[in-house]
């Protein structure tokens, strides 16, 4: 396989270097394209996970896809099951819904992909990839949208504040579980 000669060792002082140069894969940024600043571009992190219903369907791959595709950041995944308990207070503020007890259930009754997603606004764009609660109004286009009928069974959780985003990554996640890395393609993202 050819491997470009700027690809290389960066130490490597004999070799001509181009230009441009392409942001590589890694912990390491391009030195003529600027990381973007963590705080002054809203970047936010949020909590999305695909319900048992959207497992069992086979539809994993086609939701990370579109986070994929937008341009968003996966920083940290898990597949698990989750405990009734752990339900009830992901969803504590509907304790009072009739359908809170059937929700944590059937949250519980199956395995979930649980993953925590980086990206400028992130949390109020994610709420518009996913649409409505109701999958019966939610747009084409739009996960819920375009992959399933009913609001007890609507695949995908997406978190609805930039705060309650916070609250439910600390729920889920621990601090071990991320990973630190730079997308090479970060660069074209982000001006
Ligand atoms: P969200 O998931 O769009 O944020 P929430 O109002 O937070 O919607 O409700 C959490 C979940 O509870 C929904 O995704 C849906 O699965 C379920 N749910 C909400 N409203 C109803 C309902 O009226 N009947 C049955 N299940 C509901
Ligand atoms: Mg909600």
């Amino acid at each position: 396989m050819w491997i470009a000669p700027w690809c290389l060792a960066a130490s490597s002082t004999s070799v001509a270097r181009p230009r441009f140069s392409y942001p590589v894969a890694g912990n390491t940024t391009s030195p003529q394209l600027p990381e973007p600043s963590l705080f002054s571009r809203n970047m936010e992190r949020t909590f999305i996970a695909v319900k048992p219903d959207g497992v069992q369907r086979g539809l994993c791959g086609e939701i990370i896809k579109r986070f994929e595709t937008r341009g968003f950041k996966l920083v940290a995944a898990k597949f698990m099951q989750a405990s009734e308990d752990h339900m009830k207070n992901h969803y504590l503020d509907l304790k009072d819904t009739p359908f809170y007890a059937g929700l944590c259930k059937y949250m519980s009754s199956g395995p979930v992909f649980a993953m925590v997603w980086e990206g400028q606004n992130i949390v109020k764009l994610a709420r518009m990839m996913l649409g409505e609660t109701n999958p019966a109004d939610s747009k084409p286009g739009s996960i819920r949208g375009d992959l399933c009928i009913n609001i007890g069974r609507n695949i995908v959780h997406g978190s609805d504040t930039v705060d309650n985003a916070k609250t439910e990554i600390g729920l889920w996640f621990k601090a071990e579980e991320f990973v630190a890395y730079t997308p090479c393609a970060q660069a074209f993202l982000y001006e």
